[in-house]
């Protein structure tokens, strides 16, 4: 494995913030203080980490509605996350995007959205921009298995498969879409088998182990960075909470939920495995434990005390510009 006691406690970090980021979030709504629609991405860590631990600062993702695991494995800041949640001037896009319009280009995120799908195309756009301006940039979407039934992503894969375009795509297969079972909706039991049709290379990860999704992973964005094309790459997973929010998770049962919760998942895994052969120390992952919650808890302080936007501001930011 060629990762560094330096980048496994990075990305231990990262997969700690993305879980204690979404439970900080279903605390505040259930306290009522903080509103809007939440989709949280817990249990999914180990993808967003390990798809993100191959990329660097020429590289972008697009995201979905349960997007904020991928903003954070790709360097957007969790305070300014947590800023714009509250809708204040402070937060990434100024208050005025919320959780499924986080965006943060600096830090290569193209977007969370609100449309299922509609991530798959922005990162084909951006992939192409790094073919025609020879940066040696990747482009990764992230989307869900419901996602891969849009005809956005047969038309994107089409077009990317066509033009070797520097693409990834990744299907993070939770088992669900909304409150559906996914093989109630796609005839086939992997949806990797989907890139066949566009001669397209795939591969399957477990989801919820970071070193294979990391290994998988590096390889899709090897191929891509050597002009080889794109890469479906299918990770089986599972999310933790419901669908959105407040969704009373009447569909599904709790024995399956703490079936994943108590074998498989995916921070525990990352622990025994790096605690196991002695690369980390437990002691090293509690200390970045009680760092990432001191780092909510200040974000949440200081969102609550910003600035709401200034209504003057309204028109700012509603047009792309050079
Ligand atoms: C085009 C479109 N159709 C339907 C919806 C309503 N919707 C929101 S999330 C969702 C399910 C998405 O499932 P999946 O892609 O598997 O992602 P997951 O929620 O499992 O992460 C649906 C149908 C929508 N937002 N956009």
């Amino acid at each position: 494995m060629d990762l560094t006691k330096e980048q496994l406690l990075v990305t231990y970090r990262k997969m700690r913030m993305i879980r204690s980021f979404e439970e900080k979030l279903s605390e505040l709504v259930t306290a009522g203080k903080l509103g809007g629609f939440l989709h949280l991405y817990a249990g999914q860590e180990a993808v967003a980490a390990g798809v993100c631990g191959r990329l660097d600062e020429r590289d972008y993702v697009s995201t979905t509605h349960r997007g904020h695991g991928h903003c954070i494995a790709k360097g957007v800041r969790a305070k300014g996350m947590m800023a714009e949640l509250f809708g204040r001037s402070t937060g990434v896009c100024k208050g005025k995007g919320g959780s499924m319009h986080i965006a943060d280009l600096e830090a290569g995120m193209l977007g969370a959205n609100g449309i299922v799908g509609a991530g798959i195309p922005l990162a084909t756009g951006a992939a192409l921009t790094c073919k025609v301006k020879n940066t040696g940039g990747v482009a990764v979407a992230f989307f869900g298995d419901g996602a891969s039934n849009q005809g956005q992503f047969h038309e994107a894969l089409n077009m990317a498969a066509n033009w070797k375009l520097p693409a990834v795509y990744v299907v993070e297969n939770n088992g669900w879409g909304e409150f559906t079972p996914t093989e109630f909706v796609v005839p086939v039991k992997d949806i990797a088998v989907r890139a066949d049709s566009y001669a397209m290379r795939s591969d399957i990860a477990d989801g919820n182990d970071f070193f294979d999704v990391y290994e998988k992973a590096g390889l899709a964005v090897e191929a891509a960075r050597a002009g080889e094309g794109p890469t479906l790459l299918e990770c089986k997973t599972y999310r933790y909470y419901g669908h959105y929010v407040g969704d009373p998770l009447a569909y599904r049962s709790k024995a399956e939920a703490e079936k994943w919760k108590t074998e498989r998942d995916p921070l525990d895994a990352f622990e025994s495995r790096v605690v196991g052969d002695a690369m980390l120390e437990a002691e090293e992952l509690r200390r970045i434990d009680g760092e990432v919650t001191a780092e909510l808890d200040a974000a949440v302080e200081a969102a609550e005390n910003d600035p709401l936007p200034d209504p003057a501001s309204l028109y700012e930011d509603v047009y792309a510009q050079e």
